[in-house]
């Protein structure tokens, strides 16, 4: 019986023969349909015997595993609300997650579990349990006992199936709660616009903490009962390697410039595959062009966020037009508008506005920031600007909200300048992003010393480290006698960008400081 449960709907796409390959990892192990059904069963039971309950939530920081997608699949199933993780995310990241999010069961690493069990306790979570990348921890042998069927539990559409925290403009995060009904309504949509079919296998190279790796291409797979040959983390000459066994890849722009570096990225090696999908970052129109001159094909880009998930894309059959986005998805409201509200015409740019079944109702336990993100007829603000052409393509062409995208992660500049303006010898601070060849952008850090001080690049960056992911950290520290700032006393990061964007040096390996 059919239930309002997203694992109900993927589950209704499995293959017939369960016994047929679902996964199959690096190392060669393949895991079966039939392992999907009976592992995500024990593991929701194992959630109802902790006395996890509908809409309790279960935080999940582990490296990416098949089990670690079981695992998810149970907490829908048992009807709770899964919270992934980067794994990168250091403690005190995670200490506002879990505060935040109050889980019922955390998950992590078994490497981090001595810190990670204090931490938890310290905020009254009454499990913590771990998964490895091998499934090694004491997740799967606490499953064991449990009976591997589970009557999905029936929920509404609105029921929340997943919270996924996108950092805030003021340094705090902010976690959208995603219901079934929303992931569920675009994952269908997609699978019908990209036409997944029988016969698709999925190349999946991406992190599962996120909306793109987890939503939109492990439910393409599973909701059209196509198998995934799973890679734990991108490599360039990986995916090359396994790419003839394939049909279909998802990546961020910086796994396309990097599979574009290697001599071995042909037509030949891409003559199995039907379908590139690119998103999370702009993608260059000059990648694009490359990748169509190498391997005949032209990649599909598509643009979404955590709290709406998939928005826009070009079409399956039509033009793929390099630069847009595409057109926006069957059943998504997108408008453009001036500052006054009113629409823009073609060609005009915009704040971006969106209403549709998926786009999420609000972030956790934040009214007051959810009401403001809405217009008053109901369409969310996503905070970026963008245009759209007579035939309806839309590009994406700025953000209003200050943020730096690297290599598909998000990077909220506000939370950087708050842990540099408390350092010694920092008077100020001002985080950027530059242009990168590999990343699209790379962060850099101007910094304003206190006077008589003179900051050291790396101290700077051995202090942000112990707080924060290093993704996140500054590829490049420049120092400065003053921050350029407006009328009003706002700094002009444009001119910043302008001024460093001539001076930096291609890729260093080493921050560099200098003085202006
Ligand atoms: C890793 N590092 C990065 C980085 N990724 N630094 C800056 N930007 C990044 N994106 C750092 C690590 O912290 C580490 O630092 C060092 O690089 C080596 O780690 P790695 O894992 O070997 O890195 P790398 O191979 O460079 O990873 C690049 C990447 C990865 C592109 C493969 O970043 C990635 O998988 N990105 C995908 C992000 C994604 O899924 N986004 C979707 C968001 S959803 P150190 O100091 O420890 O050595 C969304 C909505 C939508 O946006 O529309 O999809
Ligand atoms: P996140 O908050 O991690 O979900 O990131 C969502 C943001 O990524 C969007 O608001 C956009 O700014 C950006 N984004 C996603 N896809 C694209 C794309 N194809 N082109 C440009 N920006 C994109």
């Amino acid at each position: 019986m059919s239930t309002g449960n997203l694992y109900d709907l993927l589950r209704r796409g499995f293959p017939e023969d369960l016994s047929a390959w679902c996964i199959e990892t690096e190392a060669g192990r393949r895991y079966d349909w039939s392992e999907v059904e009976r592992t995500s069963a024990a593991l929701a039971n194992l959630l109802v015997a902790l006395g996890l309950r509908p809409g309790d939530r279960v935080a999940v920081q582990v490296p990416k595993s098949p089990e670690a997608l079981l695992l998810y699949l149970a907490t829908l199933r048992a009807a709770c609300v899964f919270l992934p993780l980067n794994t990168g995310y250091r403690q005190a990241e995670i200490e506002y997650f879990i505060g935040d999010a109050e889980p019922a069961l955390v998950v992590c690493a078994p490497e981090n579990a001595s810190w990670v069990e204090p931490l938890a306790r310290r905020h009254g979570v009454s499990h913590v349990l771990t998964l490895g990348s091998e499934g090694d921890g004491s997740l799967l042998p606490a499953a064991a006992a449990q009976a591997q069927q589970f009557d999905t539990r029936p929920v509404d559409d609105a029921a929340p199936a997943c919270i996924i925290y996108t950092s805030g403009t003021t340094g705090r995060s902010k976690g959208a709660v995603l219901s079934h009904g929303n992931i569920g309504s675009n994952a269908l949509v997609l699978h019908h616009y990209w036409r997944w079919r029988c016969g698709d296998v999925l190349l999946h190279a991406l992190p599962i903490f996120h909306v793109h790796g987890l939503f939109v291409a492990c439910h393409g797979a599973l909701l059209s009962g196509s198998p995934m040959l799973w890679l734990s983390k991108f490599d360039a000459r990986a995916v090359i390697e396994r790419l003839p066994r394939a049909t279909i890849f998802m990546g961020v722009p910086t796994m396309y410039v990097r599979l574009l570096d290697e001599d071995g990225f042909s037509a030949q090696a891409t003559r199995s595959m039907r379908l590139f999908v690119s998103g999370s970052a702009p993608l260059l129109a000059a990648t694009f062009r490359q990748f169509e001159e190498r391997t005949g094909q032209r990649i599909l880009e598509r643009y979404g966020m955590s709290e709406t998930v998939m928005l826009t894309s070009n079409p399956y059959d039509g033009r793929r037009e390099p630069g847009t986005v595409g057109l926006p998805l069957p059943g998504v409201d997108l408008r453009i508008v001036d500052e006054d509200g009113n629409e823009c015409g073609a060609g005009a740019v915009g704040a971006i506005q969106v209403r549709g079944p998926n786009v999420f109702a609000g972030y956790w336990r934040m009214p007051d920031k959810t009401r403001e993100e809405f217009t008053d007829d109901g369409y969310f603000r996503t905070g970026d600007l963008g245009s759209r052409d007579a035939s309806g393509y839309v590009s994406i062409v700025g953000r209003s909200r200050d943020l730096i995208i690297s290599g598909g992660y998000n990077i909220y500049p506000k939370e950087l300048e708050l842990i540099l303006d408390g350092l010694d010898g920092v008077a100020e601070s001002a985080v950027i992003g530059l242009p990168d060849r590999d990343y699209g952008e790379a962060v850099a850090a101007v910094i304003v010393p206190a006077p008589g001080a003179r900051p050291d690049g790396s101290a700077l960056l051995a202090a942000l480290k112990e707080r924060i992911a290093s993704f996140k950290l500054p590829r490049h520290v420049f120092v400065i006698d003053e921050l350029p700032r407006n009328t009003m006393g706002k700094v002009q990061k444009n001119l910043l960008r302008e001024r460093f964007a001539r001076v930096r040096p291609d890729r260093p390996d080493q921050p560099d400081a200098c003085s202006g």
